[in-house]
């Protein structure tokens, strides 16, 4: 136990010899920019106390939490911790610009905050493009005893509810993400260059583990699917790497020169062989529990395991109302929790990671593995697949049940205001260029990291990359997916939770949510709306398509609003929000500029 706890970087303290009764929990994270080998080849990576992925920081609801991270990179940096709360901490959400400066390299900074919730959490990188080098890594936070579950909606057999608080308490995380040979600078100075955005990877990972493929072409000339003919125009195909081709549909038609990108952007497949993650579970638990946690940057995941169907549990760190399915799409940012019944022969099954976007055709796949003495056991060559490698239903009895959104109710269900008291019409889409985005009224650009942080200056950046909210207010956004052709963004509000109110698949013409109510009722849901701290907006990939969120202002202090594909946010899809600004803590002496970097 001690030597886990080491090699996790859970710092010597008192409350150690009795972690159960501990109420500051303290891990510290030592940053460093190493060659490093991901799926089978080397590059520079980002290494959290020399892991990629990080390790993952556990706690119980309600503990204090303590995290120093030591900056041994040559470049600046800030962690984020993704759907922490940070309740009364706005100092502490890690983003340059708004809460604090860079940590300089050999600088180091204490990140302190409540763990105000229960679920699985992420922290990040969340200086430039570093989530694609690797700067991730999972939070898992026990709930109190005191929270009400809803395994009996599973089940009523008393020895397997107890099969499953013990899953929980004993749930891991399964991080699926995607990789490139390039780091996250060199990508954003191909863009620059060509105007063409990076929208390709060349493996898709497990915790951190898989291969590059480069399937034959005739294979990926079978796989093509009716969109993306119909993108191409049916005169060409995919690139050796399974990407479209650069072309206007995807890019819109903005200046390009696809002679100014290297070999494996979007072709020039490379193919490498890395280790295949192994979950081994025992039957004699009856129950398995995962936390499906999605840091990729280009690709939209789906997740499954052969033959073994998932009850989701808990989404975003929230219960829900148990749906039993076998495959979930994972939108970047998001947390799904599911428990795999253990019932099946002893064997190996395959565990499939599928991107369903267009952009590329990619995945990546694991193995659960039952500990069993049996030799004759199956192998994953006979286990039955309930997705391909497009992410696509292929159940020969009958259609894959793959998680409908739609049908998620919160456990416990929990309404929002009627009405709102702001509403925010934020505009998006690609502007100038292929890998410029705007959110709002304009695009916020990288330089805003450098700016003094809002948290000690409300107008160091311009106006127009703000928005300003009152404390205790109601606000409606209206994501306003305004161009055809725009694949779904995992919008990601920092500080709150807030509630999936409405979303359509066509033109938003209206200037409130109760305008709205009047001519399209069915497209909202204010009986038992998901409570989420990232969600998709619909694709608009026939009609233009909007999504409202509500959420209360509860947390003072500067909190950002993005989109989670990376080439996104670099791109500009992100504004600052100066919530609850009329009621702004007072920053603590230990965080004030400049003496917070040691
Ligand atoms: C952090 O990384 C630096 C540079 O590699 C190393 O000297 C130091 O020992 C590391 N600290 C920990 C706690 O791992
Ligand atoms: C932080 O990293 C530096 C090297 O950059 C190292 O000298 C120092 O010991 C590290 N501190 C801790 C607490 O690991
Ligand atoms: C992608 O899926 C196919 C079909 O299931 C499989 O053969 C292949 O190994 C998978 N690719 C990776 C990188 O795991
Ligand atoms: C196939 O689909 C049917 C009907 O939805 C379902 O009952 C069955 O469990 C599925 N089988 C697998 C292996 O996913
Ligand atoms: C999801 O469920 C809703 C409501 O039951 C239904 O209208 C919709 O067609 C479903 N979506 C898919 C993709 O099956
Ligand atoms: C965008 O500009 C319009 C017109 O000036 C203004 O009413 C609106 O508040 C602006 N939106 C944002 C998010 O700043
Ligand atoms: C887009 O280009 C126009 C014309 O060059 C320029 O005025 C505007 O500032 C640019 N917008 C962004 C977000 O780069
Ligand atoms: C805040 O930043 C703005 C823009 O850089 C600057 O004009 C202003 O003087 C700053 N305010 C203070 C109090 O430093
Ligand atoms: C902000 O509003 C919340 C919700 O009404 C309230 O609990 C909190 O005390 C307020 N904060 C301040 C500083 O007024
Ligand atoms: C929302 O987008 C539509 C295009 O889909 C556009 O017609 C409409 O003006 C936009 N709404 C606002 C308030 O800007
Ligand atoms: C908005 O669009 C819908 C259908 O596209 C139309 O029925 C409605 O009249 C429009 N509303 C306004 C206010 O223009
Ligand atoms: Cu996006």
């Amino acid at each position: 136990m001690k030597g886990v706890q080491a090699t996790l970087g859970l710092l010597a303290s008192t409350c150690l010899m009795q972690l159960a009764y501990c109420d500051t929990v303290k891990y510290e994270i030592n940053l460093t920019w190493e060659d490093h080998e991901v799926a089978g080849a080397v590059r520079k990576t980002i290494l959290m106390n020399g892991q990629f992925p990080g390790p993952t920081l556990r706690m119980k609801q309600g503990d204090d939490v303590e995290v120093l991270v030591n900056n041994s990179m040559p470049f600046g940096s800030t962690v984020h911790w993704h759907g922490i709360e940070q309740i009364g901490t706005p100092w502490s959400d890690g983003v340059p610009g708004l809460s604090q400066e860079a940590i300089q390299p050999g600088g180091e900074f204490l990140y302190k905050w409540k763990a105000v919730d229960y679920g699985a959490y992420i922290y990040h990188g969340h200086a430039r493009g570093q989530v694609d080098d690797g700067m991730y890594g999972a939070i898992i936070i026990e709930p109190s005893e005191s929270v009400e579950k809803p395994f009996e909606i599973i089940t009523q057999n008393p020895d397997e509810l107890d099969a499953l608080r013990e899953a929980e308490l004993e749930t891991k995380p399964i991080i699926i993400s995607d990789w490139r040979p390039l780091t996250s600078e060199e990508l954003w100075q191909v863009q620059v260059r060509s105007g063409i955005e990076s929208y390709c990877a060349s493996s898709v990972l497990i915790n951190g583990k898989g291969s590059s493929m480069c399937l034959p072409q005739d294979r990926l000339n079978v796989l093509m699917t009716e969109e993306q003919k119909i993108i191409l125009g049916n005169q060409q195909t995919v690139t050796d790497m399974g990407c479209l081709p650069p072309n206007d549909g995807l890019l819109g038609t903005f200046p390009r020169d696809p002679s100014l990108t290297p070999p494996g952007f979007y072709q020039g497949c490379s193919p490498s062989e890395g280790p295949v993650e192994t979950f081994e579970v025992d039957a004699a638990s009856q129950y398995r529990s995962w936390d499906i946690i999605s840091m990729a940057g280009s690709s939209s995941l789906i997740f499954s395991i052969d033959e073994h169907p998932m009850y989701v549990y808990r989404i975003d760190g929230r219960y829900i109302e148990p749906l039993r399915v076998e495959a979930v799409n994972v939108p970047i940012g998001t947390r799904y929790s599911v428990f795999t019944k253990l019932d099946q022969s002893p064997g190996d099954y395959t565990v499939r990671v599928a991107n369903v976007n267009a952009n590329q055709i990619i995945n990546g796949t694991a193995i659960l593995s039952y500990k069993t003495a049996d030799q004759s056991q199956q192998d994953t060559a006979s286990s039955q697949p309930s997705i391909n490698e497009l992410g696509v239903g292929t159940n020969v009895t009958g259609t894959t049940v793959i998680l409908n959104e739609t049908n998620v109710i919160p456990f416990p269900v929990v309404k929002p205001a009627t009405t709102a008291d702001q509403t925010i019409i934020l505009n998006v889409g690609q502007i100038n260029a292929s890998y410029r985005w705007e959110m709002g009224n304009a695009s916020f650009p990288l330089e805003n990291e450098d700016a003094t942080p809002l948290l000690f200056n409300t107008s160091s950046i311009p106006a127009q990359y703000t928005v300003r909210t009152h404390n205790s207010t109601w606000v409606d956004l209206i994501i306003n997916v305004t161009t055809i052709g725009q694949p779904a963004h995992p919008i990601h509000k920092h500080s709150n939770k807030y509630f999936v109110i409405g979303s359509g698949t066509s033109a938003w013409n209206y200037s409130s949510v109760a305008e709205a109510m009047q001519e399209i009722p069915q497209n909202f849901n204010f009986e038992n709306p998901q409570i989420r701290d990232t969600f998709n907006t619909p694709a608009s990939d026939f009609a233009p398509s909007w999504l409202a969120i509500r959420y209360q202002v509860v947390n003072p202090g500067p909190y950002l609003l993005h989109c989670h594909f990376q080439m996104h946010l670099s791109g500009g899809m992100a504004l600052a929000f100066l919530d609850g600004v009329d009621a702004w803590p007072q920053v603590p002496e230990e965080y004030k500029i400049p003496v917070m970097n040691v």
